[in-house]
Formats: C-alpha cells, structure tokens, sequence
C-alpha cells in the first residue's frame, strides 16, 4: 500500500537516557540494576557511551533522513542531590538540542524516563504524593535552562508502565507488588504530569507538551469483553482522559495482547514472535492511534516509539512497512498524527533483559560502542526523506 504522508509530518527515531548514556550510577534504576533478586539480567554500565558520544549519533541521524531525534534528561545527572542543581548537566543537554538543530532535527525532549535520582526515591518515590512537587521544581528548572531549543516537550514516559511494573509486578525498581501502591502511582503520576505541563508551558520556548503512553492493542477473546475494559482502564483510559487537555499525546505500542475472562492469554500458537516474547503485531499501531484519538476527544498525536526487537532486519523492515500502513488508514480517516518516531535509534539497554533484545536501527559494538547501521536504517532514512511510503 502507497502512502503520502502530510507535509511537515515528523520522522524520527527515539532513545532513553538510562538506556544509552552509560554510567547513570546516581538513579534507581543503577540500583536495582546491582540488587540481587532483582531478576535483571545485566547491569546497564557504560550503555552506548552516548554522553560522550552524541554529536556522532545525531550527526548519523540527519545523514540517513530523519528530522527528528526523541531523547531524555537524566533527572539524577540535573539534580544530584536535593535542591542541588548541575549547571554543567543542563549545559549538556542544551548543547544536545543545539546539535539537534545544527543538524535539522528537531528535538523532541522527555524530561522523565523511567528513572528517578536515588534521593528521589529515598524520599518516597512516586508513591509519595509530594513526588508531584519535586518533579515540577526539575522541570522548572531544566525548562528554563533548555526550553528555548526543545521542539516538542513529553513529561512523563509510560506513567503507566512505571506503576505496574514497579508497584504491581515488582519487575521495575522499587519491585513492589501492590494493587492498592500501583493505583496511588498512577494518581501521583497523572498530577505530576498535569503540573509539570504547566511548569514547563511557564518557561521559554512554544513547545507542545504531552505526555506518552504505552499502548496496546487488547483483544477480547472467549467473552474476555468486561476484562479488556477493566484492563484499560488502569493502563489506558485514565491517562488518556488526563490528556484530553493537552497539546499532543504520544503513542507508544509494539503489540496486541489476548484477554480472556481471567486475564492476559499469552501468544497464540503459530504467530511470529519478537525477542521481546510477545507477537510481531504492527497492527497495533492503527489500533491504539484510533483508540487514543477517541479517548482523548481528538488531540493531536504523535508516534513516540513504535519498533521491533528482531535479529532479522528484513523483519523490521517489515513490521515498520504495516504499521505504517496503518498509520495511512488513520491519516485517510482524518486522524491527526503528526510524525512516527521509531524505537530505537540504537541497540539498547532495555531494562530487566539488558542487553539482549536489539531494537536498534542502528547496531552498538559492546567493546568498541561503534555504530553499525543496518539497513532498516537506510531503508526508514528514505522513506522519511520521500515522506512517503512505496511510491512509485
Ligand atoms: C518502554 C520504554 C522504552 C523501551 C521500549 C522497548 O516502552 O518500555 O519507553 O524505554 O525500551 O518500549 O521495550
């Protein structure tokens, strides 16, 4: 299927602080990297080295197509402790969205990602309803310092993933498992997005600002219906009706999970599976833009991470060519999406499974953290550059 995309439709790739960086000792996630029985499988270290070698990565971004970079600051790197603030990080990050620029890309800035510095954390963490204040003080402060350059502002990623993976399935730092801690968080959280948003439209610059939110394609099956609804409710609907007043909301999903009357099904038998354990579904994509664009009441929508972790690029390929298609269908419906960004630029740290699952456009030599673009690289660069999709 032929799609033209619409004039000034963003594509760009995504990565996390934590996840490429390397040497982010001063945060939760560090931690728990390093407790035992925490069940992760490897400890994020020197990441992708990307703190030091950024400008090579963006520079590599704008020449394969792209025109926009997603990227996080590393709240625990802004402030180290308490109320002390690092000039030297904020310069860091300034430098980072100037070097976006310099190279045509527009930076698209997510000012939490997963991680929380440990003082955070020691004080309460996110089930502490003061974690709202605190989060407001740094996005104050780092959107005063870099709100200028920031092209697209996201405050929180994944609230909801933050909540369920670390309160409720105890897989994320601080590995609790508590209904009653995961609802408080999502609480917690959808306030600290409302008032950061606010915190952070009060500095320079004109940035929309949203947050991004893990999305699914959840399929009723074997009278699953009235656990799907239940289900999106925690993870879905009370975000998406929190962003209703916003100025975009990012969708981020990879795949379809089947829901039964008792819950979650599992994979069904015979389809493709990822690296990740969950099935190669680009179907998704369509359906949660559709779902979001409803929710919401029709506020724009940005693709913030879509991708695959494969270690067949052929299959990458494939997965971006039907989402995208599907991405097609919701423009022809006069759904309002904005831009695709694919997760992920590199091969990455990806949390609990470390290393292994390779999302990555582009490869990372563990040793050397030379960058080895595949040829979904090219292959996504230009199909960003025709800002269409198999014309002939
Ligand atoms: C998330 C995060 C990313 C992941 C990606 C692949 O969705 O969990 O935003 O940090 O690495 O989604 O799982």
């Amino acid at each position: 299927m032929a799609v033209r995309f619409p004039d000034g439709f963003l594509w760009g790739t995504a990565t996390a602080a934590h996840q490429v960086e390397g040497g982010n000792w001063n945060n939760d996630w560090w931690a728990w990297e390093h407790q035992p029985g925490s069940g992760c499988v490897e400890p994020s270290g020197d990441a992708c080295d990307q703190f030091h070698r950024y400008p090579d990565d963006i520079a590599l971004l704008a020449r394969l197509g792209f025109d926009t970079y997603r990227f996080s600051l590393e709240w625990s790197r802004i402030e180290p402790e308490r109320g002390e603030w690092s000039l030297a990080a904020l310069d860091h990050y300034r430098r980072i969205c100037a070097c976006c620029l310099e190279h045509g890309l527009v930076p698209v800035v997510t000012f939490h990602h997963f991680t929380s510095p440990r003082w955070m954390v020691e004080a309460g963490g996110w089930a502490d309803p003061g974690a709202a204040d605190l989060f407001v003080r740094y996005c104050e402060r780092a959107a005063a310092h870099l709100g200028d350059l920031i092209g697209w502002a996201c405050t929180i990623n994944e609230p909801n993933i933050v909540a369920l993976m670390g309160f409720l399935a105890g897989i994320f730092p601080p590995g609790s498992r508590d209904p009653a801690l995961r609802r408080t968080v999502n609480q917690v959280m959808i306030d600290a997005h409302g008032k950061a948003a606010a915190a952070i439209r009060s500095g320079p610059g004109t940035a929309p600002v949203g947050l991004t939110l893990a999305m699914s394609d959840y399929q009723a099956v074997d009278g699953g219906e009235a656990t799907v609804e239940r289900i999106r409710r925690s993870m879905e609907d009370v975000f998406l009706e929190a962003a209703r007043a916003d100025d975009f909301l990012g969708v981020q999903c990879y795949s379809r999970v089947r829901v039964g009357a008792a819950g979650a099904l599992g994979p069904e038998p015979g389809v493709e599976m990822t690296q990740m354990g969950y099935e190669f579904w680009p179907e998704v994509l369509e359906a949660t833009l559709r779902r979001a664009w409803k929710v919401t009441g029709g506020i724009p929508l940005l693709v913030t991470e879509n991708g695959i972790a494969t270690d067949d690029d052929e299959r990458r390929v494939a997965y971006v060519r039907r989402a995208l298609e599907g991405v097609g269908r919701c423009l022809d419906d006069g759904i309002d999406v904005r831009g695709y960004t694919y997760w992920s630029a590199l091969d990455n740290f990806e949390w609990a499974l470390g290393y292994r699952p390779t999302f990555g456009l582009v490869g990372v030599d563990r040793t050397t953290f030379e960058r080895h673009p595949r040829p979904s690289a090219s292959w996504l660069g230009s199909v960003a550059r025709a800002n269409a999709l198999d014309l002939p």
